[in-house]
């Protein structure tokens, strides 16, 4: 059955059950959703735990003192249904006072701003148990050439991570960072637009051990680039610490379709890859019920982004453990891609006398030899289909 349970690790950003259909053409369809009435819906479908950004939970501009109260039955709505909050980010662009960028923002008063308001979060964050630290740079970045020093506003970047970093570490808190890139929407081009990127910008900051990134599938397809590589990547750079799990069609607008919907075969790959490759974070999805539904159509949609992971894990287990496959894995010879190209210790004097790699190496022969991987690809589309 595909009946989802805490232990699968299913969470949810607020706003995306909470999303009320407000895009740059039209105002909202759906009334507000109380972040209470989301946790035990949520947890009624099986979900293990609810993400937030700041405002999500505590409306920007409520009152100092009845913050408190916002806080307390939010909490009370855990502690009923036993929901955990993984993760918690800041929203640095909503406000107008962030329509020239965040952490990056050219005036120094609002940078000074957003990282008051991100602090304040992350003591909230750290209150409520969150391990991990999001920060999605939507406003970072520009829509002409002059307007944005990209080198400056790197070094400014950097400097508010390593605030931040200092922070956590100062407070003892038990809690990692991880950026969320996007190549672009709401700004023309944002900045740390893909994984690559963000992974670069981490190795220069004073504490990289305690940044990763959080990957969402629709940006990096929006990059026109392929979601399970990328996680690959920073999995294989000991990076992925959290990840936005939804749906897109090829190259348009941040679509934040329910998982699955969209590029399936991409999906079918990423849930693979988590699966076989020791990821242990939350399957977090950040989608968008879209602005056609009413309530009962955005239950359905959570509903669907979970059970789609869980056909697709299933589906996922079944490739890997099909012996037609595993022989055809063999004839594409992903055997030999995880052996060494080196002799343990060979040093290259070694490899320049070897005779068999170059002299004798008959390389029209070496290209004769067939991949053998449409008929592997052709395996994993019957397990996808069903077939
Ligand atoms: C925008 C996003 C963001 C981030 C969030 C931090 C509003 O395209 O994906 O959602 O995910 O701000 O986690
Ligand atoms: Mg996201
Ligand atoms: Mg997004
Ligand atoms: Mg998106």
């Amino acid at each position: 059955s595909y009946e989802p349970t805490p232990q699968d690790k299913f969470s949810f950003g607020l706003w995306t059950v909470g999303w009320l259909g407000r895009d740059p053409f039209g105002e909202a369809t759906r009334t507000p959703l109380d972040p209470v009435e989301a946790v035990h819906r949520l947890a009624g479908l099986g979900a293990w735990g609810i993400t937030f950004h700041d405002d999500d939970l505590i409306p920007y501009g409520t009152a100092h003192s009845e913050r408190a109260a916002h806080i307390a039955r939010f909490r009370k709505a855990l502690d009923g249904t036993g929901m955990v909050v993984p993760m918690a980010t800041t929203n640095l662009f909503s406000h107008p006072v962030f329509k020239d960028g965040a952490f990056t923002a050219n005036d120094r008063d609002v940078r000074r701003y957003a990282l008051r308001k991100t602090m304040r979060n992350i003591d909230l964050a750290a209150e409520l148990g969150a391990r991990t630290y999001v920060a999605w740079g939507g406003r970072e970045g520009a829509e002409s050439g002059a307007a944005k020093d990209v080198r400056a506003a790197l070094d400014r970047m950097k400097e508010a991570f390593d605030l931040l970093a200092e922070y956590v570490t100062e407070q003892g808190y038990d809690m990692r960072f991880a950026i969320e890139p996007k190549p672009n929407e709401p700004r023309g081009d944002i900045l740390l637009p893909t994984v690559g990127h963000a992974l670069a910008f981490i190795d220069r900051l004073e504490r990289p051990e305690l940044f990763g990134v959080n990957p969402e599938v629709g940006h990096e397809q929006m990059a026109g680039l392929n979601y399970p590589h990328g996680i690959a990547q920073a999995m294989w750079s000991g990076k992925l610490i959290h990840l936005d799990l939804n749906g897109q069609s090829g190259i348009k607008y941040d679509q934040d379709l329910r998982f699955g919907a969209g590029d399936l075969r991409a999906a079918f790959w990423t849930v693979d890859l988590l699966e076989s490759g020791g990821y242990e974070g939350p399957r977090h999805f950040d989608f968008k019920p879209p602005r056609t539904e009413d309530y009962d159509g955005v239950w359905a949609s959570a509903a669907g982004c979970m059970r789609n992971y869980l056909i697709l894990r299933e589906r996922a287990a079944a490739f890997r453990a099909d012996p037609e496959v595993r022989e055809a894995l063999r004839e594409s010879r992903l055997d030999q891609l995880a052996l060494p190209t080196l002799e343990s210790g060979e040093t290259p004097a070694r490899l320049l006398a070897d005779r068999s790699a170059f002299e004798d190496f008959d390389a029209d022969a070496a290209a004769q030899r067939g991949m053998a991987f449409e008929r592997l690809d052709q395996l994993a589309m019957d397990h996808l289909l069903g077939a």
